[in-house]
């Protein structure tokens, strides 16, 4: 038998892959009536009418509000749905999205 010690002397550490989250950011506008900005979360992002009142509200004082947080094909696809929704009834309502630090 060979006196070589052939056992590795690293543990290899399974890490688990958590996927990056990114933010849905509704923005503010001044023509966007706030009644269809509130119908629009609650559709689009199952909020209650009081919540999406909350966000509405949160957006149109400071200029932006995070709504949620997904994955970022969801994160996308909610924005660009939501947004859709607005531009289809000719308001400029828009959302974006933003990798979560
Ligand atoms: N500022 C709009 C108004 O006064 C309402 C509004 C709120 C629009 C939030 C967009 O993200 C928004 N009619």
């Amino acid at each position: 038998m060979s006196d070589i010690n052939t056992r590795p002397r690293t543990k290899v550490v399974p890490k688990t892959q958590r996927p990056h989250l990114h933010k849905v950011i509704l923005l503010n506008d001044d023509y966007t009536p706030r009644q269809f900005v509130v119908a629009v979360l609650q559709a689009e992002f199952r909020m209650s009418e009081s919540q999406a009142y909350r966000v509405m509200m949160t957006a149109h004082r400071r200029g932006a509000c995070v709504v949620a947080v997904f994955t970022k094909d969801i994160a996308e696809s909610k924005a660009t749905r939501a947004t859709d929704a607005a531009r289809k009834m000719g308001y400029p309502l828009m959302f974006t999205t933003e990798p979560e630090e």
